[in-house]
């Protein structure tokens, strides 16, 4: 029987609010209107799938007066808190960077912030700082690459001596977007070597839509994890860029090659990083871990002694087909069952529309 209690993923405080595109934002009758009403969408969401126990955190988008009291709702919940995501993009500080500004009080006003959440991690019990720049130029010319990469490091070395010993540092790249020329941790490569050079407890965070076209990501999964610094993985799902949709919605065998690889080696910290601009949230949610535990769920179902053998056999299309029939098995039934062992419900998206949770947090919320 499938057991799914070792699955288990982040959902983002982030998901819940209101979002948009540089076009528009559609709010949503029902939405929270603050990090305690996130938190209960997000146990509304751990209720329905028994896989999302864990909530990850955004400040200042999150900050509140007392760190007790948030740690207290959450818990009261049956949550965690999962990372904390310092927000190093928004203040019209960072127009030219943060870490990597060239005026050293502004980094010194990044490097506080980042010191900051390493104290309210503390008090909420999470053990991860998870960081995503958007530090980068528009033009070439604009400023030194170098110094940049200097001043980068400077910055983080400052927060990485302060690291408390129960926490570890994830460094997230992004290809493109914000910064449009040199995007200052573009890829997985320079991620690593930022990693290399903190220490021990800083790892890559791979995030589905940070990449260019094409590139294969599950084998990036396999290379950090070989190198023991792969720390944690967004997913989302996209067309075209950092589209930020519904996990698995584009995609699915991608997702399931990803998961192939992450189940090999142990994994590692599993957060949702979406963004649902006319999807109805909570159930954009719900859809989400519904086909992370199909995919999970698929990966495990891998004969992996088989494989070993037709790959040493140099069977080209064996292994193939070994994959394949894993991922072309129907999984719903077992991800139902497995989901009643957990206390959660044997079809979520169902068990939400019919709930009437939304149209009660319409009226509660207005
Ligand atoms: C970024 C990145 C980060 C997330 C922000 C909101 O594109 O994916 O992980 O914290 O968006
Ligand atoms: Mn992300
Ligand atoms: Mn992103």
């Amino acid at each position: 029987m499938l057991d799914l209690s070792k699955l288990v993923i982040e959902t983002p405080s982030w998901g819940y609010a209101d979002s948009g595109t540089r076009f528009a934002v559609f709010a949503q009758p029902g939405r929270p209107r603050d990090v305690f009403e996130r938190i209960d969408d997000a146990a509304e969401v751990h209720r329905l799938t028994g896989t999302a126990g864990a909530v990850a955190l955004h400040f200042p988008w999150d900050a509140v007066d007392d760190y007790g009291a948030l740690r207290e709702h959450i818990e009261a919940r049956g949550l965690k808190v999962g990372a904390v995501n310092p927000n190093l993009f928004q203040d019209y500080d960072y127009k030219l960077g943060s870490v990597t500004h060239p005026d050293a009080r502004v980094r010194e006003k990044a490097v506080a912030h980042l010191v900051e959440c390493l104290g309210i991690a503390a008090d909420l019990g999470s053990t991860a700082q998870s960081l995503w720049l958007a530090d980068g130029t528009n033009y070439p010319g604009q400023d030194d690459l170098r110094a940049r990469r200097q001043r980068l490091h400077e910055s983080l070395s400052q927060v990485y001596a302060q690291l408390p010993g129960d926490q570890e540092l994830l460094v997230e790249y992004k290809l493109f977007e914000p910064a449009f020329y040199a995007t200052d941790l573009a890829d997985w490569g320079s991620a690593l070597l930022t990693c290399q050079k903190l220490g021990d407890r800083a790892r890559v965070l791979i995030d589905l839509g940070h990449h260019a076209q094409g590139v294969n990501i599950e084998q990036i999964v396999a290379l950090l994890d070989a190198e023991g610094r792969l720390g944690g993985f967004h997913f989302n799902n996209r067309k075209y860029a950092d589209d930020d949709l519904i996990v698995g919605s584009v995609n699915p065998f991608e997702l399931f090659l990803i998961f192939f690889e992450l189940a090999e080696g142990g994994l590692p910290r599993l957060t949702i990083d979406q963004s649902h601009n006319v999807e109805a949230k909570v159930e954009a949610m719900v859809l989400s871990i519904v086909n992370l535990q199909e995919a999970y769920a698929k990966a495990l179902l891998v004969d992996r002694d088989a494989l070993r053998a037709v790959q040493e056999a140099g069977d080209v299309l064996g292994g193939h087909e070994v994959l394949l029939d894993a991922y072309r098995t129907d999984v719903r039934e077992v991800c139902a069952r497995a989901r009643v062992a957990l206390g959660a419900e044997e079809n979520p998206v169902a068990a939400h529309r019919e709930s009437g949770y939304k149209a009660r947090m319409a009226a509660e919320r207005s």
